[in-house]
């Protein structure tokens, strides 16, 4: 644990929660304090405890609750900071799924189950560019993102692996749940992308989906669906290839899927 994350402040009302405990404290631990020769001198101590208790509660009560304000405002300050820092560290800012770093850590995480890692890249992206500006190829990023997230179960990994690529680990699929799983997003992306901003994009993508093996790393794997998704784009785009790396044959396998 961080030690800045022991004070998680958030709110002006937690600042002002923690200054009034604070100032309790600041008063009573002087005031006991004076208060603890009563023990041994009894009845005669009283007159000289009631002088010294004024000091005693004054003194933290003024001191105490603009110090804390200054001290507890910074520990919001600086824990929203961070809040903020983590956030653009997680997710990526103009699609809204998770950054590469943030992905490919919280792929490594969830490997022991095994899984698939599919790698989608827009068709002829840089045309949508070159056509309508880089605007609309924002809104196409933002479209394909959304098939991301509508065309694939809640515990699926997204990401964006950079430019127009994206990724995805599907923990504990299999080789059939990884191919189901890129055939319904090719056929989302072709639905959801005919028209995006009022534009007739007709934007399809193409993907590489590799299962990762205990054997590999998660960069062979990442590598396997890579080359899955070159054969994918050089056989004709808006389809997918599996990878299969096996004992007997560590080279690549392509089955060769079209999407339709
Ligand atoms: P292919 O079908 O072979 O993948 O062709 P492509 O045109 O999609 O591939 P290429 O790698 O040639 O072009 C990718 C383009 O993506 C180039 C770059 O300008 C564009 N791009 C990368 N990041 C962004 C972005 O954040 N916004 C926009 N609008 N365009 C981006
Ligand atoms: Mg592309
Ligand atoms: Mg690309």
């Amino acid at each position: 644990m961080r030690i800045e994350r022991i004070f998680e402040i958030r709110t002006m009302r937690q600042v002002y929660k923690l200054m009034a405990v604070v100032t309790v404290f600041a008063v009573l631990i002087p005031v006991a304090t004076f208060a603890l020769p009563f023990f041994h001198y009894g009845e005669r101590y009283i007159r000289f405890f009631a002088i010294a208790a004024i000091p005693a509660t004054l003194i933290p009560l003024l001191i105490t609750p603009p110090i804390a304000f200054i001290i507890l405002n910074l520990f919001r300050i600086q824990t929203l900071t961070i809040d903020k820092v983590d956030h653009y560290v997680r997710y990526d800012t103009l699609t809204g799924v998770l950054t590469r770093a943030y992905l490919l850590g919280k792929t490594r995480d969830a490997l022991s189950s095994g899984g698939a890692f599919l790698m989608i890249d827009a068709d002829h992206f840089k045309a949508i560019n070159d056509t309508h500006g880089h605007d609309i190829g924002d809104e196409a990023l933002k479209r394909i993102a959304e098939v991301l997230r509508k065309g694939l179960t809640t515990d699926a990994l997204i990401g964006r692996l950079g430019g127009e690529e994206f990724g995805v680990f599907l923990p504990g699929a299999s080789d059939t749940e990884a191919v189901a799983a890129a055939e319904s997003l090719c056929k989302l992306m072709r639905e959801e992308g005919k028209v995006i901003a009022g534009k007739e994009l007709g934007l399809t993508v193409s993907i590489g989906c590799a299962l990762h093996r205990d054997e590999n790393t998660l960069e062979k794997t990442i590598k396997l669906a890579d080359s899955a998704l070159y054969h994918a784009k050089h056989s004709g785009r808006d389809r997918y290839f599996l990878a299969e790396a096996t004992d007997t044959m560590p080279a690549l396998i392509l089955k060769d899927r079209m999407a339709g």
